[in-house]
């Protein structure tokens, strides 16, 4: 097998793409609780572009913004990094949830994942329905053709506790009425929650920090893509499926190569080889903290994630060099 353009580099870009969420984090931040969604996101770009083009990579965005003629910046094909470096891929979202943000709710995020060349899922911006649970469980314990009491009722089988013990994150829609009470049929606690779904499947990850333990309903595939990056490097389940309803979405994926639109994507199938993944907390979060603007400094808190070594890093910074941000 040819040896990962990645060899060794991760190691390196794990300490580096941190600075990238990090910067996109802090401008998101300042905005907060402004109730202008497109200005925090679009600061949060600025911020993600020019740190992520200062990384030795020779990088090409594949989920990222949009399409380039509505996404002027960090589009897909977009180029980023130096241009000299190992050829990766790259899926971000500089801040996930800019609603939250807006309202200065919980959870939102910058985030990016950096893979080898074609091991990411070119996935269109549709909707995806998803299905995560975290890491210790027996393979094949959720299936996303399954009943959610099905799903539940196996997690809680396999975790050993009854079922009134499981939390189940949904995202609060009206197109969830229906997932919604079948949920609460099992005798589960629901969080709802208005947005950052990335976080709601990694937050699966980690039930006794977060308190979740499944992550079900339809999101952004390309958020999709994102979470099963994070769970290819702490382990854990995820099942997706693309929502493609309508034959513009059906000629829409295949143009980006996706064959089989019925195709059920595990976590190796959205994300393959080597990952490194990191997110920042924006907005306080049951993971991370928010971007805290003290008089002397700026103190960011980061998760980062390395697939080949299975590592869980939490950064906490200080900058104090204000000047930058
Ligand atoms: C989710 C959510 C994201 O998009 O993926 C959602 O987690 C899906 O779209 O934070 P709808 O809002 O239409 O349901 C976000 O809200 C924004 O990226
Ligand atoms: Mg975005
Ligand atoms: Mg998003």
């Amino acid at each position: 097998m040819a040896k990962s353009v990645m060899a060794g580099l991760d190691r390196v870009l794990t300490m580096e793409i941190v600075r990238v969420t990090e910067r996109a984090a802090v401008a998101a931040a300042r905005l907060r609780g402004r109730g202008d969604e497109k200005a925090a996101d679009q600061v949060a770009v600025d911020a993600m572009r020019a740190e992520l083009n200062r990384l030795p990579i020779k990088g090409t965005v594949v989920i990222g913004e949009g399409e380039r003629d509505e996404a002027p910046m960090l589009y897909i094909g977009e180029e980023v990094g130096t241009g000299k470096g190992p050829e990766v891929d790259i899926a971000l979202d500089p801040l996930e949830g800019t609603t939250i943000c807006a309202k200065n709710l919980p959870n939102a995020l910058a985030v990016i994942a950096v893979a080898e060349k074609g091991s990411l899922l070119y996935a269109p911006d549709v909707y995806m329905d998803k299905i995560a649970i975290g890491p210790g469980y027996p393979e094949g314990i959720i299936d996303i053709d399954a009943s959610p009491r099905q799903n539940i009722h196996n997690l809680a089988d396999a975790k050993h506790v009854p079922v009134s013990e499981i939390t189940a994150c949904i995202l609060d829609r009206p197109r969830h009425a229906k997932l919604i009470q079948a949920v609460r049929e099992t005798g589960v606690a629901i969080r709802l929650i208005g947005d950052g779904d990335v976080a709601g499947v990694i937050h699966t990850t980690n039930p006794e920090e977060t308190g979740i333990d499944i992550y079900i309903g339809s999101g952004g595939a390309p958020e999709g893509v994102l979470a099963a990056a994070a769970l290819r490097c702490t382990g854990g389940q995820m099942q997706g499926r693309l929502i493609l309803d309508t034959s513009e979405k059906v000629a829409r994926a295949a143009k980006m190569g996706i064959a089989d639109p019925n195709r059920i994507y595990q976590v190796g199938d959205m994300a393959r080889g080597d990952v490194v993944f990191a997110a920042t907390g924006v907005t306080d979060g049951n993971m991370l903290s928010g971007v805290k603007f003290g008089r002397n400094a700026i103190t960011t808190h980061t998760i980062v994630l390395r697939s080949s070594s299975r590592t869980v890093r939490e950064i906490k910074a200080r900058h104090q060099d204000l000047e930058k941000f």
